[in-house]
């Protein structure tokens, strides 16, 4: 699918959602929806956001002022400059681009500044990491905790006159970061070329120490990244959305269930024909499967269905065997005639319990594999974008993870 064409059809799907959905939303769900209608309005005229992060006094406002080619966030020696996020707009070879500056994340005095930093990254359509060094243990659990932010991230390894010998390999195995983890790790340095005039601001930073970072995102930048986001944000509704349906739906699930269960055993576990039974078993598995994907209101969708074929499979198979079992070439004279029944009855019983378990499952996971839901879009999107860029790799990978 184009990408003009895939971002109407994404716009479309997450207007509808936002629109048919009746209030009140969930508590735990509210705090996306109104990011996905903030992230619905950004696409018209898609701006990136790229926020700069770290600990303190890692370079995060000078790199940003190199990038945006004015010396506009405060810099200084001392750690904890930045208060709070700043937002300039600049452009970037001929598109706007928001760059936004952040505190670090480690500013002890003032602890407040992590949440502002952590609410900068959530709005965020691209983290740049910035570590100079090997990366103490707040950065490594910090590693962790960006991952968790579902943000495609790029790691600077900045200062690098202070650190030339640190490279990305060094980095990548101090985090445990795998070849094939959707993140991209550059090397960057800021220091001003010397001999500015004392007490001019000044930004005389020389270009062939930014040139990986500059190619990275001349790349980036021209990517979908606002509409990346904006799947991401609905994929989190719709799996929140999914789940509190399911909470409120426990009492008649499990009466659904214990119904299903009851005609399980009634119509299959007492000597039922083979043939009748083998038609009654996939008539009350894919029955109860509707009435299931009904009451959580959830599509039926070509992901992860294949552990439900295969337990339809395997009940079909238990309906066979409970009635081989009753055959008279088993030994009647051991009273097997009743236990077969019985047998029978704990197997079908059984098969109907487990495709229950996997139904609920499968329904849950794909309640954003529908064809207009996001998953399926990042799917689309992944193939669209360049196998190795960092954006492609991030969409996959976020599929992977689940
Ligand atoms: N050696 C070296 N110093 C740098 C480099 N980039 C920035 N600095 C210096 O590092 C110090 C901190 O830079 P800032 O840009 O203020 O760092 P920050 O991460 O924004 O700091 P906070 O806002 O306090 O968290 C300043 O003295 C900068 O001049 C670099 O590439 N190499
Ligand atoms: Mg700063």
């Amino acid at each position: 699918m184009a990408l003009g064409r895939l971002g109407e059809a994404v716009h479309a799907s997450v207007a509808a959602l936002l629109d048919a959905h009746p209030e009140p939303w969930p508590d735990d769900v509210e705090p996306e929806r109104v990011a996905l209608s903030t992230l619905l309005a950004r696409l018209d005229q898609p701006v990136p956001q790229v926020v700069a992060v770290g600990l303190v006094s890692r370079g995060k406002s000078s790199l940003l002022n190199a990038l945006a080619g004015r010396p506009v966030f405060a810099v200084g020696p001392t750690h904890g400059i930045t208060a709070w996020p700043h937002t300039l707009r600049s452009d970037w070879g001929g598109r706007p681009v928001d760059w936004v500056d952040t505190p670090g994340f480690d500013d002890a005095a003032n602890p407040e500044r992590e949440a502002m930093t952590w609410a900068a990254v959530r709005a965020a359509d691209l983290v740049l990491w910035l570590t100079a060094g090997p990366p103490t243990p707040r950065e490594v659990a910090l590693w962790a905790e960006l991952r968790r932010a579902e943000k495609p991230v790029v790691i600077v390894l900045h200062k690098q006159d202070r650190f030339p010998d640190w490279r990305p390999a060094d980095l990548r195995a101090a985090l445990g970061i795998g070849e094939d983890a959707a993140v991209t790790l550059v090397c960057s340095q800021t220091l001003p070329e010397p001999g500015p005039p004392a007490g001019r601001a000044t930004l005389r930073v020389s270009p062939s120490h930014l040139a990986d970072l500059h190619t990275l995102l001349d790349s980036l930048l021209s990517q979908p990244l606002v509409l990346v986001h904006l799947l991401v944000c609905q994929r989190r509704v719709l799996r929140g959305l999914a789940a509190a349906r399911i909470a409120a739906c426990q009492g008649t699930a499990g009466r659904l269930r214990g119904g299903y269960l009851l005609l399980r055993g009634i119509t299959l576990g007492l000597g039922t024909p083979v043939l009748l039974g083998l038609a009654l078993s996939v008539l009350l598995d894919l029955g109860y499967g509707r009435f299931l994907g009904r009451l959580y209101q959830l599509p039926f969708t070509s992901h992860g269905g294949e552990l439900v074929w295969r337990q339809l499979g395997v009940n079909l198979g238990l309906v066979g065997l409970g009635w081989g079992l009753g055959l008279p070439w088993t030994d009647p004279g051991m009273g097997w005639g009743i236990s077969a029944h019985l047998v029978s009855l704990a197997l079908n019983l059984g098969g109907g319990w487990l495709l229950s378990a996997r139904m609920a499952v499968y329904l849950q996971k794909g309640a954003t594999w529908a064809v207009d839901g996001p998953d399926y879009h990042l799917h689309h999107l992944a193939d669209a974008l360049p196998f190795h860029s960092l954006l492609g790799r991030f969409c996959r990978a976020l599929q992977v993870a689940e």
